[in-house]
């Protein structure tokens, strides 16, 4: 989690001088998520398919600051040679891309050939809040319902879809409308690492197990802004959510000691990083 908010921070001020192709959306805020559902799934074959704001799904899976950083300055030696940029990273299992919504039916369909090829995989989509409004998503619901497809869908619930907020957007308590479908849902603090992972652990092992769907719902806040400057909350709220700092209840479950110098190496990792890159020749 560490590691993913220094780099973020880092892709931030290297967006502010210019020195990224494309823009950036941040998870800042969001890394429990990331890290709580990645964490619980098998590397090995679990596929994973990320939307527009998938730094931290990308560092989690892969532990990979420089192909990422890299990526999204333009360079070769990005994961994917410098022509991805932030929103479309793909490395073994990991794919990602930026069409809210896309990733859904896309990984039903690996789900599909999983199935039939008798392996015990699953598949995974994330996707925010704002993406209930796409409506690929309902006919995912229902064919992976039907197929019994061992798919889960993760939602990133951070209350806004880049300037408008949930409750101006969507009608009726999102979390219920993958049910009417048979989807099972779990809904979790998407704050809280521990619950997250435990979470995120019982309902693989079940998707796994049963080859059923599940969606897991994860109620979150982004602290910094949609892309780069378009924030329109308040102060006062964006101050109010950062009291439940993912990392800060981390660091008050594992003690201050022990959190800053977890904390202290992942800030000199990226920093590293950042530092290669800027003194490489490009
Ligand atoms: C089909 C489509 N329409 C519009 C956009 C532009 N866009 C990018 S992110 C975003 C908001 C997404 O909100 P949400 O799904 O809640 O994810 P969040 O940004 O909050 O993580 C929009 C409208 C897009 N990427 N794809
Ligand atoms: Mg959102």
């Amino acid at each position: 989690m560490c590691v993913i908010r220094h780099t973020e921070e880092s892709l931030l001020e290297l967006f502010s001088k210019g020195l990224l192709r494309g823009t950036v959306h941040t998870c800042i805020g969001q890394e429990a998520c990331a890290v709580g559902v990645i964490s619980a799934l098998d590397k090995k074959k679990d596929i994973l398919f990320s939307n527009h704001r998938g730094h931290g799904h990308y560092l989690t899976y892969s532990d990979d600051v420089h192909g990422l950083i890299a990526e999204i300055m333009g360079r070769e030696e990005g994961v994917c040679g410098g022509v991805g940029g932030s929103q479309h990273i793909h490395k073994n299992n990991y794919y990602s891309n930026g069409i809210q919504g896309a990733g859904v039916p896309i990984v039903a369909g690996i789900a599909l050939a999983e199935k039939m090829n008798n392996s015990d995989a699953i598949s995974v989509a994330f996707i925010g809040d704002g993406t209930f409004g796409e409506g690929v998503i309902y006919e995912t619901f229902n064919i992976s319902a039907l197929w019994k497809l061992p798919m889960l869908v993760v939602v990133e619930h951070n209350q806004y879809a880049q300037s408008t907020p949930s409750y101006d957007q969507h009608a009726g308590v999102l979390h219920e409308r993958a049910k009417v479908f048979g989807y099972e849902v779990s809904v979790v603090d998407g704050m809280d690492l521990e619950e997250v992972y435990l979470t995120a652990k019982r309902v693989i092992d079940n998707v796994r197990k049963e080859k059923i769907p599940h969606m897991l719902f994860l109620n979150t806040y982004r602290f910094a802004p949609h892309s780069k400057g378009d924030d329109f909350r308040s102060k006062q709220e964006i101050d109010r959510n950062k009291k439940r700092d993912p990392l800060s209840l981390v660091r008050d479950k594992i003690g201050k000691e022990i959190f800053d110098n977890i904390n202290e190496d992942a800030l000199s990792r990226v920093n590293d990083v950042v530092a290669k890159l800027m003194g490489a020749k490009h």
